[in-house]
């Protein structure tokens, strides 16, 4: 391992910091190792900001999270072998999100492949089914054009995860320095897929010709301007367009009762949104037998998979992606809209729907806490300010702010329902969100997979406030095993009432414990304020997450 041997050559390694850095591609999630050391050399100097971590897979989570809230790729950067297969966990997480980011990781010298070196994994192809692309880098001077084309495919069509491994010889090997080293901007930038006129127009004939349409729109609009964009789709068209991005499919707290309004859809817009088990594979008593489907969908597979399921009820495909096609609707939709706005209010109430019995539950004075308090006591913050960010966990816990809170900025744990990725979440929307508050809602179990991120959160001066609902164990399977199999066959759901306010406080954050109602709200003012990355550890009951149910009427 050596520094550059002349002024006028350049090491592979400082090729690739020196690319991300043009690009703005400043941040760095990482985790050292033997394999990247040239990498973490090579930033000195330049803009890099190197965000060290303590697990591969932390590192995936934030550049996930990077990418969801600006829409340029994150990025991750790790060692070979057990670094790589750390991270590679989550890229599945990321992939389900439709979430831009690339995993750089370390890897043996060519030279050795095959020889059993140090660390030495087929791990592109490790990666392959949890990447868009997956590719191990061939030569020095092209790993500029490798960023650049990686960031191009996370970013374009459906966005999602790139890996490219890189080759310990080709970080270290120098090479002359010119201007064919640097890939220009807009080799960076996403390719779009436009919907055509021609499709955008059948499309509104045949929202014209339904009575009860319905717009589903997958992860990659649900996000800050994707709301935005999907409230002037709906307004000139008064077709309800509704995001699916929660595991949870048309159980999705945040839709309220919308899984009573599908059935009674006679047009189903799929508009960049799968055709998968979050639309109960779009068969009844979830789907009315006679509903039609027009599929708008960048990937060809996808629409594929819509006609085999539906046949000849599919009147309509299209490939384009989602965020272009919104534009195009929008953008074409017919003077005024052809329908009253009946049927979308009508929607509208669905999704925002809120049990009354909610009204009326509350927290025993004595505690332990209900979930929903936890909810109302985070509500005026998200609320307060346009810039908030509410996360949310999977697991029961996560499910009440999903049904309370609206907030424009959001990051759920998305449709591959992973649990234990808030905290790297958290921490990179602090990267990104430099004043706005930040607070996660999640639960015991799920705290423990990162809970040392408080460590790198501290260290790096990255603020947000985790308001952890401890029921001292992991409730949505434990739920199940109620529902499935009897209260007298739980087994293996049970955890301790752990002190992880003690925890965080010990790793440098600040610590908070609630077991009483009004204790709540002003731990979390003195959470906010201590402007350190903070844990409320509160104290709450074990109770199922909400099943937002109502009688309405059918057609
Ligand atoms: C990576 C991963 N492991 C396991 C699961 C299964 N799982 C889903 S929710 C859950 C329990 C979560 O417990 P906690 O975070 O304490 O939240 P709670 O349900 O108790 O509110 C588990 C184990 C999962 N979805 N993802």
């Amino acid at each position: 391992m050596a520094s550059r041997s002349s002024p006028e050559t350049l090491r592979g390694a400082d090729i690739l910091a020196r690319t991300l850095d043009r690009a703005g591609l400043r941040t760095v999630f990482t985790l050292s190792g033997n394999h990247v050391m040239p990498v973490f050399d090579a930033a000195i100097g330049t803009g890099l900001d190197l965000i060290h971590v303590r697990h591969e897979a932390a590192a995936v989570f934030m550049a996930d999270a990077y990418g969801r809230l600006t829409r340029r790729p994150g990025i991750a950067l790790v060692t070979g072998g057990p670094g790589h297969t750390n991270a590679v966990s989550a890229l599945y997480t990321a992939l389900a999100a439709e979430s831009p980011l690339i995993l750089l990781s370390g890897h043996v010298a060519r030279d050795e492949i095959g020889r059993g070196a140090f660390q030495e994994l087929p791990q592109a192809d490790f990666a392959a089914p949890v990447t868009k692309a997956s590719w191990t880098a061939q030569s020095a001077a092209g790993l500029g054009h490798d960023l650049a084309k990686a960031a191009r495919i996370a970013a374009s069509g459906r966005p999602g995860p790139v890996h490219v491994s890189l080759p310990f010889d080709l970080l270290e090997e120098e090479v002359e320095g010119s201007a064919a080293l640097w890939p220009d901007d807009a080799a960076f930038a996403p390719v779009a897929t436009p919907l055509s006129d021609v499709a955008a127009d059948a499309t509104h004939a045949a929202l014209a010709a339904a009575r009860r349409p319905v717009i589903l729109v997958g992860p990659t609009l649900c996000d800050a301007p994707g709301k935005a964009l999907l409230q002037k789709l709906s307004a000139a068209t008064h077709v309800p367009v509704v995001g699916m991005e929660n595991p949870r499919g048309l159980n999705d707290a945040t839709n309220g009762a919308f899984a009573e309004m599908l059935p009674r859809a006679d047009l189903i817009v799929l508009l960049g949104r799968p055709h998968d088990f979050a639309i109960r594979f779009g068969k009844p008593p979830f789907v009315a037998a006679a509903a039609r489907f027009v599929v708008i969908d960048p990937d060809v597979a996808l629409i594929g998979r819509a006609i085999r399921e539906q046949g000849p009820r599919v009147v309509l495909t299209a490939v384009a992606d989602a965020v272009s096609a919104a534009q195009t609707l929008t953008e074409r939709a017919p003077a005024s809209p052809s329908r009253s706005s009946e049927w979308c209010a009508e929607v509208a109430a669905a999704v925002t729907y809120q049990l009354s019995a909610w009204k009326e539950t509350s927290s025993p004075a004595a505690g332990p806490l209900h979930p929903l308090d936890l909810s109302r006591a985070v509500a005026p913050i998200i609320d307060g300010d346009p810039d908030a960010i509410l996360i949310c966990e999977g697991g029961e816990i996560g499910q009440w702010p999903q049904a309370l809170i609206r907030p424009r900025r959001r990051v759920v744990n998305g449709a591959a329902g992973p649990i234990g990725g808030a905290i790297p979440f958290a921490l990179a929307a602090r990267v990104v969100e430099k004043s706005a508050p930040i607070v996660v809602m999640m639960g015991d179990g799920a705290f423990g997979f990162h809970m040392s991120e408080f460590e790198t959160a501290a260290r790096c001066g990255l603020p947000f406030v985790v308001v952890l609902g401890n029921d001292a164990g992991w409730n949505a399977e434990h739920q199940i095993q109620i529902r499935e199999y009897g209260k007298d066959r739980a087994l293996g759901c049970e955890l301790s009432p752990a002190r992880y306010d003690q925890v965080v406080q010990a790793l440098g954050g600040h610590g908070e414990f609630v077991t009483r109602p009004e204790e709540l709200r002003p731990a979390l003012e003195r959470a906010l304020a201590s402007g350190k990355p903070a844990c409320v550890n509160v104290m709450i009951q074990r109770v199922a997450a909400p099943s937002i149910r109502r009688q309405v009427g059918t057609a």
